[in-house]
Order: structure tokens, then sequence, then C-alpha cells
């Protein structure tokens, strides 16, 4: 097991900061360039989309740790209030609320139905933002870990990256499938960067820069079967890390719960991959993705790259987002 000392040897040779100027909040997609962009809308032929989010609802993967819980969702108008607040609200409610539907009600054929909800912004598949990890008291690019307050991320929020989309070529590597698992990784063997190299090989995919690189370990279709959010199963190993940079690769996501390997190859510290991608690297990480439909299509036709869109949403000082990825070959 590696130490600190391993662990900030490695820091030093993946950190790009100052690499796209001191004030960069984007990190890694900025190598997601335009010519990027146009050469993987040119790798959709079929017209097949692959829908990679999950669903945002009670039965989520959340629940095993108290400061996160799967979303509540909550009705706040419908249309059978007519039945209530239409003919009981004004007399017994004072509620401003009520008296203005019972108006919309009244002697009206409209109807409509409102909802909202309430979740941690990591409840389910999402995009981890810059500001989600730190460590030493910096964020990426040595902003002050200190402005994110109370009122958000003032740096590295996911609201930053809105102009880059996110779109670009996204390429599976399916471990899982590659070591002849039979739906799931147990704990046990995380996912080294040679390993990376060997399932791009057999897959016949390169990786170049600017991909996005999603790493199918089976974890949400045994989530699935077992609903058991809180099941470890192999990550990526934190010197992944370094492949990542060699790699000169966007983003990085999982059907997993955090990408990496839940048990912390460095002594001393827990999610080094997270704090050397976020921080040092700049590069986002999306977890909970979907990736069971994509990786049978990938298997029957043995194309292993697509077009990927992941835009998140413009949460003002968000520290990450809920998406729907699509993948569309
Ligand atoms: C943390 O890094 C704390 O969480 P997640 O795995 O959701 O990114």
């Amino acid at each position: 097991m590696a130490g600190l000392t391993e662990f900030r040897r490695v820091a030093e040779t993946v950190r790009n900061w100052g690499r796209w100027g001191d004030t960069d909040e984007l990190g890694t997609l900025n190598l997601i360039t335009e010519r990027k962009i146009a050469d993987a809308a040119r790798l959709v032929r079929h017209g097949k989309v692959f829908p990679l989010g999950v669903d945002f609802g009670s039965s989520g993967p959340q629940g095993a740790f108290q400061f996160r819980h799967n979303p509540i969702h909550v009705m706040t108008v419908d249309g059978g209030d007519v039945n209530t607040l239409a003919h009981y609200g004004p007399e017994w409610q004072r509620n401003i609320v009520a008296q203005q539907l019972s108006e919309f009600f009244v002697d009206n054929p409209f109807r409509f139905n409102d909802d909202m909800i309430v979740m941690p912004l990591q409840a389910a598949t999402q995009w981890d933002a810059l500001s989600h990890v730190y460590y030493d008291d910096q964020l990426y690019n040595g902003f002050p870990a200190g402005s994110v307050t109370s009122l958000g991320a003032y740096h590295c929020g996911i609201d930053k990256v809105d102009g880059k989309g996110i779109t670009s070529r996204g390429v599976l590597l399916d471990v899982v499938a590659h070591r002849g698992a039979d739906t799931f990784l147990p704990l046990g063997t995380p996912i080294t960067p040679d390993e990376l190299d060997e399932v791009a090989r057999a897959q016949r995919v390169t990786v170049e820069p600017g991909d996005i690189v999603l790493v199918r370990t089976g974890w949400w279709q045994r989530f699935r079967q077992t609903g058991d959010g809180a099941e470890p199963g192999a990550g990526l190993d934190w010197r992944c890390a370094s492949w990542l940079h060699d790699h000169d690769v966007a983003a990085v996501a999982a059907d997993n719960l955090m990408v990496e390997n839940p048990v912390s190859g460095v002594d001393g510290t827990y999610l080094p991959l997270h704090m050397l991608c976020l921080r040092d690297m700049g590069l986002m990480l999306g977890e909970y993705w979907d990736l069971g439909a994509l990786a049978a299509d990938c298997a029957a036709d043995g194309i292993y790259e697509f077009q990927l869109v992941a835009p998140p949403l413009r949460v003002t000082g968000g520290v990450g987002s809920p998406v729907n990825p699509i993948a569309i070959k």
C-alpha cells in the first residue's frame, strides 16, 4: 500500500494547474475541442439512443449514509384539489395558496399538477463538479477551499462548466465483461491502469485526447438485483489518475457509487482518486451511470465508441449535478 508521500509525488505529476491559465475552472473539459465535438457527432450511424441515467426516486441507491438520502418527491398541486380546495379551502383555510387555487378551479375546466423534489445533488446519476473534493485547503487550479461557502461554490461550481455542453466522444471500457465475471466485480481486485489498456486492446478501441471514458463494473445491475446501495464493488485503483492524465481524458464516469475502488490504496487518506482527478487534474467524475444496455449493444456490434451528450443542470454554485447522459450510436 502506498503512503501519503507517494500520493503527493503522483499528484505533482498529474496536476494541471495553470495549464489552461490561472483563472481556468473547466479543467480537462478544455481538451474537448470543436473538432472533437464534430468528430464525435460523426460516430452516430444508426440513430440508436442509450439513456444512461437511473431513476430519481425513493428506491434509489442512497440510504446507507445519513448524510445522503434518496430523492423525496412531493406533489404540491394536483387536479384533484378541485374536490377539496375549491369547495372547502376558502371556508376553513386562511392559506393564500389554497385561495388562489380554488379560484383557478371554480367554474373552470382547466386543471394542473405541480410537484417538487428534495434531494442531494449526489443522489443518483451525477457529475461531481471540481469543487466537490479538495485537500490542503485548495481546490483545482489553486482556488481557496474557503471560496465554497454556505452560498455555494464561488469557484469550480457545476455552473462553470455549462459552456462545454458537456458532449464529446464517449468510449466504453467494459471491465466486467473483460474479466468474464458474471455480472459484477466484487470488492477485491481494483481496476488498474494496465487493465484499462488491456480492455481497450481487447475491445479494439483507442482512448484519445478529449474522450469521456465510461467504465463498467456491473455495480448498477447488481444494485438492481439486491437493492443494497452500500455494497462495495471494485472500482478504479488510485493510480488510474496517471492513466487518465497520460491519455488526456476529458472526464470519466462509471456505473458504481464512487468510480474509484472503495478501499483506498493510499494509507492515511480516503478517496485518493477523487482528490487527484477533481482537485489536481480538474477532471470531473460521473457516478451511478447505467451502462448495461449500452454495453450489450457494444458487445453485439463490437463498436465501443459513440457520441456522448451529458449536460449538467446549471445549479448556481452547485458542487455536483444530476444528469441523464445520452450515448448515441
Ligand atoms: C464523495 O466523494 C464524498 O462522494 P462521491 O463518491 O459521491 O463523489
